[in-house]
């Protein structure tokens, strides 16, 4: 990859770590630049016209183009690399994947988590309070579903760590911070443990 990469990012969001984290095992460079989503700073003209109009990080800067939502940029940055699987079929699961990280895992876990531990529940409007309990079912659901499948597998997709594993442990290994007990899902556990002892792994927070 020749071109500068620029990750416009909230660092503690799991979205912007997933990019960060499929740079790290691809052995990339990103430059970094932070945004206070609690301030708007993702909301303004100037972001709007410039970075994102959907008001959103993370985006990924490729020289002078932009490719907002996390699973696209994460797939800019891994295509060609193992983290893609050649096989055809296990190529198309690890998409399956992805997509239900953004359908039915992120909205939920990511969304709780950020409510809970960032916001804070006496600062929630009634609506999303109501939406706290179908958020926890859906969530839930969501890490039963993976823990059945990680039950007699090593990794999401084939025989090897691929962009799906990367994308779901961004907000999997904190869903302890929106009240979800882990502990309820060895599978994901062990999984998190295999992934976290990977030689290329970042922390969050690093
Ligand atoms: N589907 C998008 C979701 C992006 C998203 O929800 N970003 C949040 C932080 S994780 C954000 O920018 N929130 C600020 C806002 O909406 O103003 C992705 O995967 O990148």
């Amino acid at each position: 990859m020749t071109e500068k990469l620029v990750l416009h990012e909230y660092s503690s969001s799991g979205n912007c770590y997933k990019v960060r984290l499929t740079a790290a095992h691809v052995g990339v460079a990103i430059e970094r630049r932070e945004y206070d989503i609690l301030k708007g700073e993702t909301r303004t003209p100037e972001f709007l016209a410039n970075i994102n109009a959907n008001g959103r990080i993370p985006v990924l800067q490729v020289a002078d183009r932009f490719i907002p939502e996390s699973n696209a940029a994460c797939f800019y940055i891994a295509d060609g690399s193992p983290l893609v699987p050649a096989d055809r079929f296990d190529r198309a699961d690890m998409l399956r994947w992805m997509f239900f990280e953004q359908y039915n895992h992120e909205p939920n876990i990511a969304t709780i988590r950020f409510w809970l531990a960032f916001v804070g529940l006496e600062a929630l409007s009634g609506h999303q309070r109501e939406q706290i309990a179908i958020k926890r079912k859906a969530g839930n659901e969501a890490l039963k579903l993976m823990d059945e499948h990680l039950a007699d597998r090593e990794w999401l997709v084939g025989d090897a760590i691929s962009l799906a594993d990367i994308c779901l442990f961004a907000y999997t290994h904190v869903a302890d911070e929106g009240g979800f007990d882990l502990d309820l899902y060895p599978g994901v556990i062990g999984w998190l443990e295999r992934i976290m002892l990977h030689p290329k792994h970042v922390e969050m927070n690093a």
